[in-house]
């Protein structure tokens, strides 16, 4: 089998991408490569911060790699959180608090309409290309549900009404922006 890093250091997206395509990939986690620090994360975008993170375990290991950037783009905060989505309530990855905040900016607001959008950065044999996946939703007006993480207790995607924490992990994958991505990502190894 193929073997592939995933340069990530949240647990919760590895295994997210290793029930999507674990079965045609072996995915390498980070810490297996040695790199146990948290990689910078400076770039204005999504494809500069996937691409960042890509290059910075492509430099160390010279390893076949991807890394993906996700942002949460809300309509009526002008595509806020977006590529902020870790950092929106404080410089640290507080779930809790982003959520809190999300709510806050978005109390007595109408139009909940929002998106998650994915990039992928792969370097493969050394050249780098880059995919992409989009889910579309709305923002809920409380919390729901205990599964994924980051902000799935508050977004609901079109079509159904459940948030993506109310719903098992498969039809979330099956769905969602992260799943759409990689398997783009799938075809192109
Ligand atoms: P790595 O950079 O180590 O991969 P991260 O948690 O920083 O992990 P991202 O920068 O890609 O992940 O994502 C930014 C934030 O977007 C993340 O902290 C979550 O709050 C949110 N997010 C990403 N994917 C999500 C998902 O599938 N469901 C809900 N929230 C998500």
């Amino acid at each position: 089998m193929k073997k592939i890093v995933f340069a990530t250091n949240n647990a919760h997206k590895l295994e997210e991408v290793r029930a999507i395509v674990g079965d045609r990939f072996e995915i390498i986690p980070l810490a297996q490569t040695g790199i146990t620090e948290e990689i910078p994360e400076t770039a204005d975008t999504l494809d500069g911060n996937a691409l960042q993170k890509a290059r910075y375990v492509f430099e160390r290991t010279g390893l076949d790699c991807f890394a993906d950037d996700t942002g949460l783009e809300v309509a009526a905060l002008g595509g806020a959180p977006g590529v902020h989505s870790a950092r929106y309530a404080t410089a640290g990855h507080d779930h809790a608090a982003n959520r809190a905040l999300l709510l806050k900016n978005l109390d007595g607001v109408a139009d909940r309409s929002a998106r998650f959008r994915t990039v992928i950065a792969l370097i493969q044999d050394g050249e780098e290309r880059f995919c992409e996946g989009e889910v579309r939703g709305t923002i809920a007006t409380e919390e729901r549900g205990e599964g994924g993480f980051g902000y799935d207790s508050l977004f609901i995607p079109e079509g159904y009404s459940e948030t993506f924490a109310e719903m098992p992990a498969e039809l979330k994958n099956s769905m969602s922006h992260r799943g759409r991505a990689v398997e783009k990502l799938a075809k192109m190894l």
